[in-house]
């Protein structure tokens, strides 16, 4: 009953603008108009665009961390479904744990052997502090400094499969 109410509505209103619209002069008239405005309009909308990127993209976060210099690397291969942590330099492993400075720069070079990988680092508490992909064939690179000593965990944070959940890993900062 609503569907037909508004079929003959939306109708009317159709007939109605058919009986109201004029000759074919008055629309070229018109369309010259709004076609004048628009390109103002284009050009305003580019001009504030431009405005806003100047004030906002050098205060984006992403940009700031490559200009910093790692003061250790750590290789990090994503693979159904765990996760391998090879110092490169400035970080060991003892006993199987990756250990890393604390107050340091680390450098992550992120990939993954086979499908994508979420790379994400959580604290002791639970919070996540910082996420990468992890691509096949791309290595990515996090930069991060922990500044609280203790166990950090790394879970995979884009669905890989059964064994997904139990993609975990941890580090130690000290
Ligand atoms: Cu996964």
């Amino acid at each position: 009953m609503i569907a037909m109410v508004g079929i003959f509505l939306i109708m009317g209103i159709g007939f109605f603008v058919i009986s109201q619209s004029t000759a074919d002069e008055d629309a070229a008239k018109v369309t010259h108009s709004v076609y004048r405005v628009r390109k103002y309009w284009f050009f305003a909308l580019t001009l504030i665009l431009l405005v806003i990127l100047g004030f906002t993209m050098p205060r984006a976060p992403n940009l700031d961390q490559f200009k910093e210099t790692p003061q250790a690397v750590v290789a990090v291969d994503g693979k159904m479904w765990q996760w391998t942590l090879t110092p490169v330099s400035g970080a060991t492993t003892v006993a199987g744990m990756l250990v890393l400075g604390l107050n340091r720069t680390i450098e992550f070079r992120v990939t993954s052997s086979d499908v994508n990988h979420g790379f994400g680092i959580y604290n002791a508490a639970g919070t996540m502090l910082t996420q990468v992909q992890a691509m096949p064939g791309y290595t990515n690179r996090l930069l991060y400094t922990f500044h609280t000593p203790g166990l950090y965990s790394i879970l995979c944070l884009e669905y890989c499969g059964v064994g997904h959940q139990v993609m975990v890993s941890q580090f130690k900062v000290e």
